[in-house]
This record gives C-alpha cells, structure tokens and sequence, in this order.
C-alpha cells in the first residue's frame, strides 16, 4: 500500500462512470437491472415465482369472497354437514405439490447454474475482512490491494448519491469474461453481495468457497457486505467495474506496479493476523 495518497487517488485510468450503474435508487421496485447472465436468470426466475403468486392470490381471494356471498345466512339457512370429501383431500394436496414442483425444477438450475462456472477466464479472491475487502488477481501477476469507501465529502456532488457504495480501489473485471470468484474471511463470516451482477457468497475464515460472475454490460455495479460483521460493517461497501478487454489490460498493467506485493501468496493466508500498522490507520483516518 502506498500510502494514504494513492488510496485516495483511486483508479486514475477509469475514475469516470461510464456505461451502466448498478445501484439502488429511489423508488426502485422489484429486482435492480441486470449486468450480466446470471442476474438475468434470476429475473427470470423471479417473473414466474411471481405470476404463481399472483394466481394463486386470484384464486384464493376469489374462492373466498364467492363463498361468503354464497353461503351466506340469508341464502343458505339450512349449512351443509359435510366432513369430508376425498377427491378434494386428493386435489388440495396434489395440486400444491405440483406447483411446487414447477417452482423447484428451474430453482435448482438457477441454484447450480450460479454456484460455480465450468470454464472460468480468469480468478479472483476476495477476502472480507473488518472492515474492508482484499483482492487479489492470482492469474494476473498475482497483485492484491484493498479496497475502502469514499468518504462523502471527497465524492464530487453527482456522485455524492453513491456515498457507501463508491470505493477508492475498484474490482476490474473485463465484459464477457466468467470470473471464477473464490471467498476467504479474515476474521469474521462477511458475505460478497453484488445484486445487479447476481452474485453473493459468505466470506468464512478457514474456506474457500467458490462463486462466479460476469458483466455482459459496461459499467458500474454496486454491492456491499451482506452479513452483519461488526462496528464497521457499514463500511464495506464493494464496486465492481467491467470495461472491455483493451481497458482491462491497461488497468492490470497499472495495477501490477501500483500493488505490487511479490511476497503475498497466491491464496491469502488462511489464519488471521494481526491488522497490519497501515490498514489500521487508513481505517482510522477514513472515520
Ligand atoms: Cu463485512
């Protein structure tokens, strides 16, 4: 790390926001718009869960008000006494199974079809840590930096809405490429989250677990931890950027020099050190 300075400098080459923003805003309904494949196949996912819904509900309240109108005291003086009946005890319990069966076929394939790429271009580790991420790029000359938020009075006034989500050091990914994205904790379970990109994993000390992204679309996407953490956990915002292939190179050979670290393993350490001088102090000026 080089310094309070260069951590501020952020990420010269690419400090403009180009492309799309994934992030939330006010009055989003439903879902944020989708950044690559796999948040695609959530949408989809999401849309049929919620046509069930809404027939269901149809039905239910339609069922419901047609029997109070019909069997009402005034039009029905004389109430039924029937106990039972097997063909709807049949019917109310198969019918539920089956919908639950077309729910569950395409939940697990979305299940599995997020939980790790076949044939990933490139890896990531990510490493939550309290209270900020550690990346490195293992098949890239194996640079690691860590990435902390903006604070809001350094964000220039049209950026000033992304306050806890924008951060100094972004993660680079290039459009189009599978990422295969492996989790390590540090010290505590934080959890990876970035909605528009669909992908979301636990960072537990002692694994590593393995996920996978892609952003199909030039932009920012927008995340934060998702596992409650400590004091800061707040303050672990996350943004990925994905710009084209040409940019990507660019930025990797930049980022070689700038976080060079010849002596950090490929996979980071699976014990917790002590906090480094350095990060402590970063965090504490960023306060
Ligand atoms: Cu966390």
């Amino acid at each position: 790390m080089g310094g309070l300075g260069a951590v501020l400098a952020g990420t010269p080459a690419l400090a403009q926001e180009g492309g799309m923003v994934g992030a939330p805003h006010a009055w989003g309904m439903g879902l944020q718009e989708a950044g690559g494949p796999i948040k695609e196949a959530i949408h989809d996912f999401n849309n049929l869960i919620f046509i069930i819904i809404v027939l269901i509900t149809i039905l239910v309240a339609g069922l419901l008000a047609w029997c109070l109108w019909r069997y009402r005291a005034e039009a029905n003086p004389t109430p039924s006494t029937t106990s039972h009946h097997t063909l709807l005890e049949v019917a109310w319990t198969v019918v539920p199974v089956v919908i639950l069966l077309v729910i569950a076929i395409p939940s697990f394939r979305l299940i599995y079809y997020e939980d790790r790429t076949p044939n990933a271009d490139l890896t990531i580790n990510v490493q939550g840590r309290q209270w900020y991420w550690h990346y490195s790029y293992p098949d890239h000359g194996n640079f690691a930096f860590d990435s902390y938020p903006i604070p809001e009075d350094q964000l220039p006034p049209e950026r000033r809405h992304l306050y806890r989500l924008a951060v100094d050091n972004e993660l680079v990914i290039p459009i189009g490429a599978n990422v295969r994205v492996i989790t390590q904790g540090y010290d505590v379970i934080h959890s990876f989250f970035v909605p528009a990109l669909g992908i979301q994993r636990y960072t537990i000390p002692g694994r590593a677990l393995e996920t996978w992204m892609r952003a199909d679309r030039e932009g920012v996407f927008y995340g934060q931890c998702n596992q409650i953490c400590g004091t800061n956990h707040w303050f672990m915002p996350i943004a990925v950027r994905a710009v084209s292939q040409a940019d990507f190179d660019k930025w990797v050979a930049e980022a070689r020099t700038r976080f060079a670290r010849a002596e950090e393993p490929a996979a980071p350490a699976l014990a917790a050190p002590a906090q480094t001088d350095d990060t402590v102090q970063i965090a504490e000026a960023r306060r």
